[in-house]
């Protein structure tokens, strides 16, 4: 396996016959989660990714499971909890940037993930492990599973990447602040947005966050700007790689997670940082042209089309 990932997938509802939830009477069924999408994304674009979660033993666990195993993403460390439903969520687009959401997860499946549900070889026989800051705050057993999984990796030379992906509907200010500075200082790879690091750190300059952000720990800081682009950061070296124009934003939602999809894409083929940084810039700008968490993730050839055609410039 290329990438191992951990973390709760649900059944996404959007309101169909008005986009708010108070008057629609139709909505559409799609499934998202942070992990998944960025699992889809690397399948897509040709890599092995494995998915490690629980659903409930339920229509709906049952259909997002084929779903995602249909996308070419190993569900072998997949389990149905016979005791718990599969969490469930509802998106409200207004337009491409005014977006809520409303969550139905409390007690759900995945939050009843424990350290004893982790296959040790699956984990160590992965190049790298992907983990978010969603996951820990689902529940303290998911928390513990977290840090267990970090730690299987580390004793087998696998690299750690972190996405905080900081939810504050999921959890209080100063508990997902802790957990989310604990979890980056054991990171190989942290993928932090501006405004997560400004949340995490209290500052604004990007190039100041990048260097908190190394001080943790981590080899490779890549710290994403939205539409701007993205600056990595190395113990050598920093470089903003400007974002590709969209000017047809119809939902964001996911597009952090097609980033880091084409950015690790771009790692495992040995691709310099410019480029691999580059290419997440362009997979996260696909996801926003289309409704859905995943649906926007484009295959290698969508992807180079993309590009190719669109000039990148700070935009
Ligand atoms: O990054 C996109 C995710 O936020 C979305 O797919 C749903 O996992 C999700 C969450 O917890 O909000």
């Amino acid at each position: 396996m290329d990438v191992v990932t951990i973390g709760e997938t649900m059944v996404l509802f959007t309101p169909k016959s008005s986009p708010l939830m108070r008057y629609a009477e139709t909505y559409s069924r799609q499934f998202g989660g942070a992990e998944t999408n960025f699992a889809i994304g690397l399948t897509r674009l040709g890599h092995q990714a494995g998915w490690i979660s629980k659903v409930g033993n339920d229509e709906f666990g049952k259909s997002m499971l084929s779903f995602i195993r249909g996308e070419g993403v190993n569900v072998s460390q997949v389990e149905f909890d016979p005791t718990a439903p599969t969490g469930m969520y509802f998106k409200e687009v207004r337009s491409g940037n005014q977006v809520r959401v409303q969550y139905y997860r409390k007690g759900s499946a995945a939050s009843q993930l424990q350290p004893s549900d982790l296959n040790e070889e699956y984990i160590a026989g992965a190049k790298y492990l992907h983990v978010t800051g969603i996951t820990p705050a689902l529940s303290e057993s998911c928390y513990q599973t977290i840090l267990r999984a970090i730690s299987i990796a580390k004793e087998n030379d696998v690299k750690v990447i972190f996405d905080p992906n900081l939810r504050r509907k999921l959890w209080s200010e100063d508990h997902s602040r802790k957990v989310l500075l604990e979890i980056a200082a054991l990171s190989d790879i942290i993928l932090p947005g501006l405004d997560e690091g400004t949340f995490l750190f209290n500052e604004e300059d990007p190039i100041k966050l990048g260097e908190l952000f190394l001080k943790q720990g981590a080899s490779l800081v890549v710290l994403k700007i939205g539409a701007k682009g993205a600056y990595y950061f190395t113990e050598e070296e920093y470089q903003l790689i400007p974002g590709f124009p969209v000017t047809n934003v119809v939902d964001p939602v996911g597009a952090g997670d097609g980033f880091a999809a084409g950015l690790i894409s771009g790692l495992l083929e040995g691709l310099p940082l410019d480029q691999a940084v580059a290419k997440g810039n362009g997979v996260g700008a696909m996801v926003t042209m289309v409704p859905g968490d995943f649906e926007g993730l484009p295959d290698s050839e969508e992807l180079k089309a993309f590009m190719e055609f669109t000039s990148s410039e700070d935009v």
